[in-house]
């Protein structure tokens, strides 16, 4: 078997993480960017396996550099302001890192003759407003994304779009809705609530969880079966095609902190809004049509949201336990 070489931009964060692990299990090298200042706690249990670059996405020259080191077979540029909640008090950042980074990436492949299959990561916020018609969101739904993150991941798109028309490069593009499991940040509503409960189990905090608008709907899926889904599309996706990953399963935020509750060891737990955790606007539903990716690839998901859940609670209580007090 050939062993394929995996450029992963973004290798330090939730992601990336899972992705390296996948990538090692299938038999990958693995060479991934970092910054100087990247939190290395997800590498440290891999960092004898892969091979990190310390670069500058915001400066083709760097990211030159990355690829020339790193000869990619396969390239999935997972490095971006990740938070839609942050992309309001950072626009210009968010697009900045977003966007310009994958066209550096672009341009330097472009310079360099790298014929490296590239993985655009969109997201089901592109799909934004969607009428209640319009659900399960098709890969053919009109994009009308509600954020400037969502406006990012809309370039990112399509700039693959164009990549892939304008030079015959092997883009595919994702559109992945919410995704969960152990190492999700906890700027995140589901992986942040996980985190308050362990720590109130921990008796580190009054038992009052603090929590934004837990109407909205979203379609969770597992990181795990994510990244099973990316290398599947770096493998066999169509190059110019998007395919949207999604479970096709509808949960509020509010069922999904209270499957959290449930699973907890706490007897009463208060339920608090904070309104700083309220945003400007918010897409009130998101579930997607895995149709087109089940029927060309065969891929869906295999984890129920349940046991991600569960695995992410557990993941707060080992790192809360572990922590000095
Ligand atoms: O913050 P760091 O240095 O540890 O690296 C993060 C990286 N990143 C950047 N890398 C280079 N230049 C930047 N200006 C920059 N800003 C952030 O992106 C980290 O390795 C990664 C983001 O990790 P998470 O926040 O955990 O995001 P997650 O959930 O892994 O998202 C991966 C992709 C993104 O395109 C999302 O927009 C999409 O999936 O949902």
């Amino acid at each position: 078997m050939i062993e394929m070489r995996i450029l992963i931009t973004g290798i330090t964060g939730f992601v990336g993480s899972h992705l390296a692990e996948y990538a090692l299990e299938r038999g990958a090298e693995v060479f991934g960017s970092i910054r100087w200042r990247s939190k290395m706690e997800h590498m440290e249990p891999l960092r004898d396996r892969v091979t990190l670059i310390e670069s500058d996405l915001r400066d083709l020259l760097s990211v030159r550099t990355v690829l020339e080191q790193a000869q990619p077979d396969y390239i999935v540029h997972l490095a971006a302001q990740s938070f839609v909640a942050a992309s309001w008090q950072t626009p210009v950042e968010t697009f900045y890192t977003n966007v310009v980074s994958q066209m550096h990436l672009f341009e330097g492949m472009r310079q360099l003759g790298s014929a490296a299959r590239f993985l655009v990561i969109g997201s089901s916020e592109e799909y934004g407003l969607a009428e209640p018609d319009e659900l399960p969101i098709r890969e053919t739904n009109p994009l009308r994304p509600l954020s400037p993150y969502a406006v990012s991941k809309v370039a990112q798109d399509l700039m693959g779009w164009q990549y892939y028309k304008s030079y015959g490069m092997h883009v595919v593009r994702a559109r992945a809705f919410n995704h969960t499991g152990p190492r999700r940040g906890d700027a995140f509503s589901e992986s942040n609530f996980g985190k308050q409960i362990a720590e109130m189990e921990a008796g580190l905090r009054e038992p009052v969880v603090h929590v934004g608008d837990l109407k909205p709907t979203r379609d969770f899926s597992d990181v795990r079966d994510i990244v099973r889904g990316y290398w599947l599309l770096l493998e066999r996706g169509t190059p110019g095609e998007v395919y949207n990953l999604c479970s096709g399963l509808e949960w509020s935020i509010e069922r999904l902190l209270n499957f959290l509750i449930e699973k907890s060891t706490l007897q009463h737990v208060e339920i608090r809004q904070d309104p700083a955790r309220l945003r400007p606007s918010d897409v009130p539903v998101l579930r997607g049509s895995r149709q087109k990716i089940e029927s060309s690839l065969g891929w869906r998901t295999t984890i129920p949201l349940e046991q991600t859940l569960t695995d992410l609670l557990e993941y707060w209580r080992r790192r809360i336990g572990s922590r000095p007090r």
